[in-house]
Order: structure tokens, then sequence, then C-alpha cells
């Protein structure tokens, strides 16, 4: 019976902080609190609802590990607390075969869990279009301290210039309008190159809530699919340098006709062709040589 009864004990404040989790979860709850996410809208992209799902239950089956090892913390403080007229050592005990063997299985279980589903995840996000299923290529050149965009497709770019201050220094006077700005049509199969001009950088769209690291001399793919239109905020998530804080970019994702508008604007304002390699800092790396350069010490 009273073994029965401290077992109740530890069952309430389990169960409590259980249902006050679970009970009554807004949009942003279930989502694990991401950046993105908006009541009644449509996800971001469409890998955002695999990456919050991974990240909401690695978190209920963290919390669910961390409850009840408090719970047996707590319970086992008080019920083996030192009681009046209690003196010396209790019964010390040591090799418990039963005890041993759950927290190493359980552990690993978990690892084993963590590991398969992260790795389901990352299959689906990292898996390429095939070629002729993609509709709009572009290449993202990353540079100090700023961002280049090719639209590879269109044959057109974008050349950007670092954030811009509107008072000399003063925090929040970001001139919006100066940041470069990648536009995507809502619903495409959109697949970016990302490539670096000198250091190492990384492509952060905060909302599609993945990132990925820019290198010289290498190209990483990124694929998705925007799927709600509106402004998103990006950055540099790699420290490359002294303005690496103003390496800022914004991405509109538009409907397909003022995607082709926006195009037209850049073919007005003569920029078509790609920017190439030949403004690469590192002339020196594995696949970033000038290919003229090349030809002419042949020709010696
Ligand atoms: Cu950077």
């Amino acid at each position: 019976m009273r073994h029965n009864r401290r077992l109740r004990w530890a069952a309430i404040p389990i169960a409590a902080s259980l249902s006050l989790v679970l009970a009554g979860c807004t949009q942003a709850q279930l989502n694990g609190f991401l950046p993105g996410f908006e009541e009644g809208a449509e996800p971001v992209t469409n890998h955002t609802e695999r990456v919050s799902g991974l990240w909401v239950t690695s978190w209920i089956v963290l919390l669910v590990v961390g409850v009840i090892t408090w719970g047996l913390t707590i319970w086992a403080v008080i019920a083996y607390r030192r009681r009046k007229g209690q003196t010396g050592l209790p019964v010390q005990l040591r090799y418990n075969m039963p005890i041993e063997v759950f927290y190493t299985i359980v552990p690993l279980i978990l690892v084993l869990g963590f590991f398969a589903f992260t790795a389901r995840d990352q299959q689906a996000i990292e898996q390429r279009f095939a070629e002729e299923d993609i509709d709009v290529k572009v290449e993202v050149i990353a540079k100090q301290w700023a961002w280049d965009f090719n639209y590879v497709n269109e044959d057109v770019y974008s050349p950007g210039i670092q954030g811009q201050l509107s008072e000399e220094g003063a925090k929040g006077s970001l001139v919006q309008s100066e940041l470069p700005t990648l536009y995507l049509p809502v619903g495409a199969n959109v697949e970016i190159a990302l490539e670096s001009r000198d250091v190492i950088h990384s492509f952060w769209v905060v909302d599609f809530l993945y990132k990925k690291d820019m290198f010289p001399g290498k190209t990483n793919y990124m694929s998705f699919v925007p799927t709600r239109e509106g402004t998103y905020e990006g950055k540099c998530a790699e420290l490359c340098g002294e303005y690496h804080s103003l390496m800022l970019f914004n991405v509109e994702v538009v409907s397909e006709a003022e995607y082709e508008e926006y195009i037209e604007s850049l073919r007005d304002l003569g920029q078509e062709g790609q920017l190439s390699n030949e403004y690469d800092r590192n002339q020196n790396l594995p696949g970033t040589g000038e290919p003229e350069l090349k030809e002419e010490h042949e020709a010696e």
C-alpha cells in the first residue's frame, strides 16, 4: 500500500506537466516556435514542415526523458532522505545488473532513433530535382560582403552590395531598398547553386529553416519549392570578416507574372549574361581558374 501511494505521488507531477505541454497548442507552439509559420497560411517552402516536425518530435522525446529523470531524482531524494535518529551510511548498492542494462540500452535506442529520423529527413531535403524538373536555376555567388545572383535559365544577373546604413553606423538604419534581392516564383522547383569568390560564407534564409555553407572552389546545391509569397530575410551565417554583419539579402517570393516582370527589368538595365569567376579573389584554386589565362599559358 505504502509503495503504491509513493508511485501515485510521482505520477501526479509527470501527468500535470505532460498535459500542460500538450493541451491547447497554437500554430507557433505546434511548430516549436520556429520562424516562418503563420496561423492559417501556407508553409514557406516544401521542406519547412519536415524540419519543424523533426525539431518538435525531438523536443517531446527529450522532455519525456527529462521529466522521468527529474521525477526519479526528486523521488529518490525525498523517499530516501535521512530520517530522525538515523546515523552512519545507508546500505550501499552496487552492480545492479537490470538497472545497468536499462541505462545502457535506453540511451542507445534514443541515439539510434535520432540518427535514423535525422538521416531520413536530411535525405529528403538534400534530394536534388532531376534536370528536366527544374523550373528556376539560380547561381548565388558570395563575396565579402554581399551576394551576386545569376538567373541561369533567363541569362540575366543581379550584382549586390553590402547592407547600407542611412546614418553613419547607426543601428537599425539599414536601407532595405539597397539590399541584394533574390526573386523566386512561387510554386516553382528551384535549384540554387552556391559558390564563393573569396572565403567561406553561408547562405541562410531564416524562414526557410535552412542554411548551407559556400566554399571557394566547390559548388553546393539547395533544392526546394517556395510555397508562400512574401519577403524573407537572408543573412550570411559564417563569420567571414569585418562587415559580415552587413552581408544581408532579401528573398522575394512572387507570382510567375511578377517574376517575369523582374527578369525583364534586369534586361532593361542591360544586365544580360552571367557574372563569372573573373571577379574571384582566389584564382589559384581548383575549379576557379580563369580559362583565358590557361589558354595564354598554353600558347606560350
Ligand atoms: Cu559571409
